[in-house]
């Protein structure tokens, strides 16, 4: 590396990557690996580890590791219930080449948690996602899945309900089997439930 390469990297801000997600309980992660591992053996492609699953609220990307004290604190400004996810749906996109779990139905409480975490990073000057680019919630369970393996029929998952009590801040960092997380600060929901609650019949 030249001089001035050197001296550029001294320069530059450590940063972190970081990400908000919905993580499951233990139990719940070994089921939905379970089906990541079973689909990956029946279609092919890279099962995400159970420790890794998760639902992704809002990515980051790199920020200075000197702001996350403010990422923190905006994100310790949002304020919601505790709701239950109900995972019944397994779908695969085939640009991203991912097999997924989500939600037949649109969680009401999710897209709240999600419009108020995104509001607050908007306002604290965070950018999350991609402009314009609209909320699809859901849970990699298997990247690299060719398109030509996976049966015409639509694919089915039993219904798995997950307790969302917290979300969390996680950070990234990459690894050769895939990148590593670490939840590095917990938020609980602990509002009124109000007029925002789902009903799962
Ligand atoms: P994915 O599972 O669909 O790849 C950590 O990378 C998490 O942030 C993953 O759940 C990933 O979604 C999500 N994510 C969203 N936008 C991303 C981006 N531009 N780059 C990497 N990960 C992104």
């Amino acid at each position: 590396m030249s001089t001035e390469g050197n001296r550029i990297s001294a320069t530059k801000p450590a940063t972190a990557r970081v990400f908000f997600a919905l993580w499951p309980p233990a139990g719940l992660a070994d089921s939905l690996g379970r089906v990541a591992r079973d689909a990956a053996a029946r279609f092919g492609g890279r099962a995400t580890r159970p420790d890794s699953i998760h639902l992704t609220l809002a990515f980051l990307g790199n920020v200075p590791e000197m702001r996350l004290p403010a990422l923190l604190a905006t994100a310790a400004q949002v304020h919601g219930a505790a709701f239950a996810l109900r995972l019944d749906r397994l779908d695969y996109w085939q640009r991203q080449q991912l097999l997924w779990a989500g939600c037949a139905k649109p969680t009401v409480s999710l897209s709240t948690l999600f419009s108020g975490l995104r509001q607050a990073l908007d306002r604290a000057g965070f950018t999350a996602g991609r402009a314009g680019e609209s909320y699809a919630p859901h849970v990699s369970l298997v990247r690299r899945v060719p398109a030509a393996a996976l049966p015409a029929c639509p694919l089915r998952l039993d219904e798995l309900d997950w307790p969302c009590s917290q979300f969390v801040l996680v950070r990234s960092h990459p690894a050769a089997a895939g990148s590593d997380y670490r939840i590095i600060a917990e938020f609980p929901l602990t509002g009124d439930p109000g007029s925002t609650s789902d009903a799962h019949g």
